[in-house]
């Protein structure tokens, strides 16, 4: 089974959504192995945004991301890093589908609720990133054989 990362950024705690996103997560039926409330440090977010220092929004990106807590959690499941980008929607809000998390509720792309993983690779980086391999729980649910055939 597949992991991805997935976090929950600063407008979403502040617009009280934590609850609704990890709901959708849980009831497609992935598996949440890993979860905290946290505040992201400077070096962390540069490191996590690496990919964009060249940027002209990389200075905004790290000062939202850094500007207030966030859930960073780790997801898994079969597909699961495809099936959660699928589940955020588009990188901005306004061509996310309906349906999708940063479609249903935002607006502007320097304020799309969520980030999640975008390949094997990412989400092997950003887990090791913000996880000490003690925090990630192995744990079987009960419900899985309801799930998966
Ligand atoms: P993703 O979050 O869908 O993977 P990326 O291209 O990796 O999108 O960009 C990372 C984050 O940077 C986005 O989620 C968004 O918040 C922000 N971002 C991306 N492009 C822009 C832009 O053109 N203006 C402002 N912010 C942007
Ligand atoms: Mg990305």
């Amino acid at each position: 089974m597949e992991k991805t990362f997935l976090a929950i950024k600063p407008d979403g705690i502040q617009r009280g959504l934590i609850g609704k996103i990890i709901s959708r997560l849980e009831e497609k039926g992935f598996k949440l192995v890993a979860m905290k409330f946290m505040l992201v440090s400077n070096e962390l977010a540069q490191k996590h945004y690496g990919e964009h220092k060249e940027k002209p929004f990389f200075k905004g990106l790290v000062d939202f991301i850094t500007s207030g807590p966030v859930v960073a959690m780790i997801w898994e499941g079969k597909d699961v890093i495809n099936a959660l980008r699928k589940m955020m929607g588009k990188t901005n809000p306004l061509e996310a589908d309906t349906g999708t998390i940063r479609g249903d509720f935002g607006v502007d792309i320097g304020r799309n609720v969520v980030h999640g993983s975008d390949s094997a690779e990412s989400a092997k980086r950003e887990i090791k990133l913000f996880f000490n391999e003690s925090e990630i729980i192995s744990w079987q649910p009960e419900i899985q054989k309801w799930i998966y055939e």
